[in-house]
């Protein structure tokens, strides 16, 4: 049903049903677009905030991306009937609306294109989407191509649904000068203000064409008539009915009506996307809409991918596993550090995660992200719900949520930013913030660990307010007495990092303090959370201990044990406790539940959590960013290469047939979930989210990096301790690093320890210090059988 291209960087599916939700999606700064292999598509741009240009045709709520899409026959999307004029036969490609089995489909997700190829009735038709490096577009080639020995009559007739765009203004209209259909609308507001806000708003529509059609539809009712989109009104005339939409839904279709011979291809391009007016569409017009306007933005946009690369390359005995590693991740990765998820208040942890990724492919970026973060810390220490990115923006959905982690992600994001680039000057730069006060981006972060040590009860627990990292876990502290025993393990965790910070800058003082307070928390949370073979989850605010054995529901939770392993919490007997009730009560076909068994109905001293579908998102789904943590927790315990690799890989879908059709999803993405309550509901477990926004990205880069290859930098250097799952024997990795590329060659062998040797000499130590920029460093890497 799929393949991946020669070295990967394609993935092609030979049907548009067994997978139906399958989806490539491309991105600049300024838009993103997700596009199913039937053609159904959801795109957004900024301005600043995220807006559509194509709607379904009817109210649509302004909402963040959400899980698990829907698709329906008028949903957004792109596509082109082919109509056979002398026999009357109609068929669409991709393969909506029309859903005609054709005698080839592939859907190919490229890096920096999505493509199709579809052949029936003797005719093939070829669809490849592109957008610009710098501008909100889509660029679409459609090829057609008479497969048949004899003349045809073919009508060819893209169909680009607008949909509903307004319930003020809305209408459409050929433009002869444009050569296209052009929307106009008024998005719609109802306060004075929001007039002022709204006044510049690309409110207009366009599909514009190279070669002008014979004829046109702007009119969505006038298209489908009584014959409905499988078979609409309109293409069961010689020509389409060149009307206008008045306050009526808008849509985009044009005819061109063509005599091929035996042979013969026809090729047209068409720009859609949205505009402010005529003249920014008329500008569109003539710096894409060509030939070799087409060719170029390609290349450019395959070279803005490919700063995306990057630092690792890899070659395993896991053929699936490099082509992710060495094409996708990284370009995931790269997706979340660039457009922090197309918002302009990206959540506080989600914000710093998410450069923690960027650290691996441009670590400037992430320079950048800890002043404009910490710039917005507030008097107290405490960092905001969310990161406002552009002027005006404003907290919103989840972030108008007191959450109380916020502060935890500055050491850990900080941490890697330190490994990659060693560039402690960070720390030294001085910080403005919007409520006047100034101060070094060491001492602000000193103060986010001091306000942290704060925010805990009289044991020593750390406060959860309406929410943890889990976003919905709303109601176990509403009341304000409640707290967290994962905060309270991460604060412990992240006190640590930034001991280890300060005692480099020469404060041992310092060092000496957050590293007690680091255990004032560890020790907290063993006298009042160990349950005897696992850590509970939180108290309430009615001082109800929760995530324990005697919970018929949420019984464990993952991240209290991945952290209390990072946190240092955990002892050595407690962690041989732990793991073996994880592998029991969590691990399933489709990687590790963030807790089990899942809630059935509400729990009001938990909160919304509990209300969510059973298995689906934070209700006891694979929540591939919890599974990430304890997939890292596990890499640190230095002993645990198989635990921690069978988890990794089962974040990717495939490579079995089987496997992928669960999923629904190509492996070209880790999805912020899968589908858990694989006990309950066996038919829906490992069904892919189909979400590629997700903190999971970051932490799977770190992992292959650091854990499965063993490369972490330090001040000084970087050291090397690969952890080989036990059926592997050799492997071979690119490493870049601080401006040097490391090339190793990973084997088994007869020693006891791992041994690294440069240019043929063994080294005293698994470590390479003093690294000099533009340097290759040939490395051969022995590792206990
Ligand atoms: O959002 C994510 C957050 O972006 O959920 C994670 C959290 O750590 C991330 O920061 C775990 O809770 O509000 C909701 O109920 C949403 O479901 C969010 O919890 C969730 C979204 O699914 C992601 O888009």
């Amino acid at each position: 049903i799929l393949r991946p291209s020669q070295n990967g960087d394609r993935y092609e599916l030979f049907t548009p049903t067994a997978m139906p939700k399958a989806a490539g999606f491309l991105w600049n700064q300024k838009m993103m677009i997700q596009i199913t292999c039937r053609g159904y598509a959801t795109a957004q741009f900024m301005q600043p905030e995220p807006a559509k240009y194509a709607h379904a045709p009817t109210i649509e709520a302004t909402t963040f991306m959400q899980p698990e899409p829907n698709y329906y026959a008028h949903h957004p999307g792109r596509f082109v009937y082919i109509k056979d004029e002398e026999t009357g036969q109609l068929f669409s490609a991709p393969y909506e609306p029309v859903r005609v089995p054709t005698d080839k489909f592939v859907f190919s997700a490229g890096k920096a294109d999505v493509s199709w190829t579809v052949e029936h009735l003797g005719v093939r038709v070829e669809m490849v989407m592109g957008i610009p490096t710098h501008d909100v577009a889509e660029l679409w080639t459609i090829k057609v191509t008479n497969l048949t020995g004899r003349p045809r009559k073919l009508s060819v007739v893209p169909y680009f649904p607008i949909g509903y765009k307004s319930w003020m203004n809305q209408s459409a209209e050929w433009n002869p000068d444009l050569v296209g259909v052009v929307a106009t609308t008024v998005t719609p507001y109802q306060k004075a203000t929001e007039y002022f806000k709204n006044k510049y708003l690309k409110d207009k529509t366009y599909f514009i064409c190279e070669t002008k059609p014979d004829s046109w539809e702007a009119n969505q009712v006038s298209f489908e008539g009584e014959g409905g989109l499988h078979n609409p009104e309109a293409l069961q005339q010689p020509q389409l009915n060149n009307s206008d939409a008045r306050y009526e839904t808008p849509t985009a279709a044009v005819q061109y009506r063509v005599a091929l011979k035996a042979g013969e291809q026809r090729e047209y391009r068409f720009l859609f996307g949205p505009a402010y007016d005529e003249a920014e569409i008329g500008a569109m017009r003539s710096k894409y809409l060509s030939k070799e306007g087409f060719s170029r933005t390609a290349n450019e946009y395959a070279e803005y991918m490919e700063r995306g690369r990057g630092s690792l390359r890899i070659e395993t005995p896991d053929k699936e596993l490099d082509n992710f590693v060495n094409n996708w991740l990284p370009r995931q990765v790269y997706y979340h550090g660039d457009v922090n998820r197309l918002t302009t208040d990206p959540q506080t942890r989600n914000y710093l995660q998410d450069n923690m990724g960027m650290n691996y492919i441009k670590p400037e970026v992430t320079r950048k992200a800890f002043i404009t973060a910490v710039s917005q810390q507030e008097a107290n220490g405490s960092m905001p719900d969310g990161i406002l990115l552009v002027e005006g923006a404003q907290l919103k959905y989840i972030n108008q949520v007191p959450h109380t982690d916020h502060c935890v992600w500055l050491p850990v994001t900080l941490e890697v930013y330190l490994s990659e680039t060693g560039d402690y000057n960070l720390l030294k730069e001085k910080v403005k913030s919007s409520n006047g006060d100034e101060f070094t981006v060491f001492e602000r972060f000193s103060r986010a660990m001091d306000w942290l040590l704060g925010a805990r009860d009289e044991r020593g627990l750390s406060y959860i307010a309406q929410g943890d990292w889990c976003d919905p876990m709303n109601m176990v502290g509403y009341k304000g007495k409640g707290v967290s025993g994962w905060l309270t393990l991460a604060t412990a965790y992240s006190l640590r990092i930034w001991a280890n910070v300060c005692q480099h800058e020469g404060r041992a003082d310092l060092a000496k303090f957050y590293r007690a307070g680091a255990d004032e928390c560890n020790a907290a949370v063993n006298k009042h959370l160990w349950d005897g073979d696992w850590f509970a989850r939180g108290i309430t605010d009615d001082n109800v201990t929760f995530g324990i054995k005697s919970d018929p529901e949420g019984r464990i939770w993952l991240n209290p044990q991945s952290w209390s392993i990072l946190s240092g919490a955990a002892s050595p007997e407690q962690i041989t406790k732990i793991l073996p009730q994880v592998d029991n009560e969590l691990v399933t076909p489709y990687g590790v539940t963030m807790f089990g068994p899942p809630f059935t109905k509400m729990r009001e001293d938990v909160g919304r959590v509990t209300q969510k579908a059973i298995g689906s998102a934070e209700n006891a789904s694979v929540y591939n960013h919890a599974g990430i943590f304890y997939v890292f927790s596990l890499y640190q315990l230095g002993d645990q290469e198989d635990r921690a690799y069978s988890l990794l890989r089962k974040m990717l879908p495939g490579p079995s047939d089987a496997d992928y059709l669960q999923r629904g999803q190509l492996p070209i993405y880790i999805p912020n979930y899968y589908r858990g309550a694989w006990r309950e509901f066996p038919r829906t477990a490992g069904r892919s989210s189909q979400l590629f926004n997700t903190g999971t990205v970051s932490w799977v880069y770190r992992c292959f990096v650091e854990g499965l290859c063993g490369l972490r930098g330090d001040a000084n250097g970087l050291t090397i301790r690969p952890q080989l799952p036990s059926n592997w024997d050799s492997i071979k990795v690119t490493r870049l690093f601080r401006g040097a590329t490391f090339y190793l060659d990973i084997r088994r062998a007869d020693v006891l320890d791992v041994v690294v040797k440069h240019n043929g000499r063994a080294l005293s130590q698994p470590r390479i210090d003093n690294i000099r920029a533009g340097q290759r460093y040939d490395l051969t890497v022995l590792v206990p059988q």
